[in-house]
């Protein structure tokens, strides 16, 4: 094992405003697990969803109806598991009385199939976007990403995961029964109302940090429970909030093993007590529950905010073991970059940008030859200026992500990043006046979105495009 006594977290982030444990349901309420969307499509290497977008209701507090929106439901949505290689058809009927779109965040995929702000889907119409899967075993996510209101219909309940398996991980021994010990967490934070309402009006400080809830809401559910085993299990963790940085821990003050990143298996798993994800970073992780007794709990956390009680009910009969060594991931040289970008993250609340620019669907910010490894050098200089000196904020972090690639981090401040940073990544967190350099090989075709993840952040325009040629 690997990390075990470094610190291998980033750089933390200050959030205001902590998560308070809000236990409304006093006779425990069980965690929702999202279904696996049933693939149509029964011949080998081919599947087929159906995804409808749909607005509904749903009971977070008891006694309380809130207008939610959902994919199949009334909340969240199924989760699409696809295997390497598979040719997939989604069809996306759009029944909301507004647009939306549908991007496969993670997937490498051509432009007019990334499902961003350009594949807009009408009320009443739907987007049959068709796609090869192309990359290795990882838990991405879908969502939507309509210009200026992504922010909006993410909050209100549009995300769903995404799950790639291939050979590396049907070999690994690690747990992989849906939602029993492989645990798919989709983590947001909301701000009920007295009625219950989770109403998108952004206030000035929801402008300028984005909007941060006071509630944990988990797979749908506020303070749930997960009845386990005393055995290994397998935390998937989508950091599906707008704009909220977790700092996940255990309240045993538990080692826990990180496995894989945004994009797949890291080489080795990596031993730690504190995981930070930015919004839209997934990790998993390896919690090993065997030392405990039938009847104990663990409790996991944001910091020292209660997020998930996890009740051990059972004393399994097996044994699992923890792997060291996952996936071999292929060596990314410096030296093998055609060119060097820059991306500097700047201004505050309406003023973010990106080279000084805002997104403007009708301009190209950047050419990129496909197949060609570009290093990109993006930095954060939020803090400075006007706010930073009035002391309106400390911190104005900026998660970066690029559409349609996976890529890699080989500098953070000019250090090498922590280990749990080395493997496939598509969103970074790049803290205030951070600097990080990442290496990318587009291998996809079309017009791409990079934007900051804070989804307040993205609606205002800190977003801009490029085209792979
Ligand atoms: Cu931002």
């Amino acid at each position: 094992m690997i990390g075990a006594d470094e610190d291998v977290s980033r750089n933390e982030v200050s959030t205001d405003d902590p998560l308070i444990s809000n236990n409304q349901n006093e006779n425990g309420n069980k965690l929702p697990i999202p279904p696996l969307l049933e693939n149509k499509n029964s011949e080998e290497g081919k599947a087929e969803f159906d995804l409808e977008v749909q607005s509904g209701k749903t009971e977070f507090i008891k006694g309380k109806e809130t207008d939610t929106l959902g994919y199949n439901g009334d909340y969240l949505g199924p989760i699409i598991k696809v295997n390497k290689g598979d040719d997939v058809k989604v069809n996306v009927k759009n029944t909301l009385d507004e647009q939306t779109t549908v991007h496969w965040h993670g997937l490498e995929v051509i432009g007019e199939m990334d499902g961003g702000p350009h594949q807009v889907i009408n009320s009443n119409s739907t987007w049959k976007p068709q796609f090869t899967i192309d990359q290795p075993a990882s838990t991405l996510w879908y969502h939507p990403h309509l210009l200026d209101k992504t922010g909006e219909q993410v909050y209100k309940g549009l995300a769903g995961l995404f799950y790639i398996e291939d050979e590396v991980s049907s070999k690994l021994d690690i747990p992989k029964e849906h939602g029993v010990d492989d645990i798919p967490l989709v983590i947001q934070d909301k701000r009920f109302t007295e009625n219950g309402d989770v109403s998108y009006n952004l206030n000035m400080r929801d402008r300028m940090n984005g909007l941060l809830g006071d509630t944990a809401v988990i797979n749908g559910a506020i303070s749930p429970e997960l009845d386990v085993k005393n055995e290994v299990i397998r935390l998937r963790l989508l950091n599906g909030s707008n704009a909220r940085d977790y700092k996940f821990n255990f309240n045993d003050n538990n080692e826990f093993n990180q496995i894989a990143s945004d994009g797949g298996f890291l080489e080795e798993s990596v031993a730690m007590k504190n995981l930070s994800l930015a919004p839209a970073e997934r990790a998993e992780i390896l919690l090993d529950l065997s030392e405990y007794k039938s009847g104990e709990q663990v409790t996991l956390r944001d910091s020292n905010n209660n997020l998930m009680t996890i009740n051990v009910v059972e004393e399994s009969s097996t044994k699992k073991n923890i792997p060291e060594k996952l996936v071999e991931i292929e060596d990314y040289n410096r030296t093998d970059a055609v060119r060097s970008r820059e991306f500097v993250m700047s201004g505050m609340g309406p003023m973010v940008n990106i080279n000084g620019k805002q997104m403007d669907m009708n301009r190209i910010d950047e050419k990129i030859n496909v197949d060609e490894l570009e290093e990109w050098v993006i930095s954060n200089e939020s803090s400075g200026g006007m706010g930073g000196m009035m002391g309106m904020m400390d911190s104005t972090p900026h998660p970066f992500h690029v559409h349609g690639v996976q890529f890699r981090i080989i500098e953070r401040n000019g250090a090498k990043p922590p280990i749990n940073e080395q493997g496939w990544k598509d969103t970074v967190m790049v803290g205030n006046d951070e600097e990080v350099k990442i290496l990318i090989n587009f291998t996809k075709k079309g017009e791409f979105m990079y934007h900051c993840h804070i989804l307040e952040h993205e609606d205002a325009g800190m977003m801009g495009q490029f085209l792979v040629e």
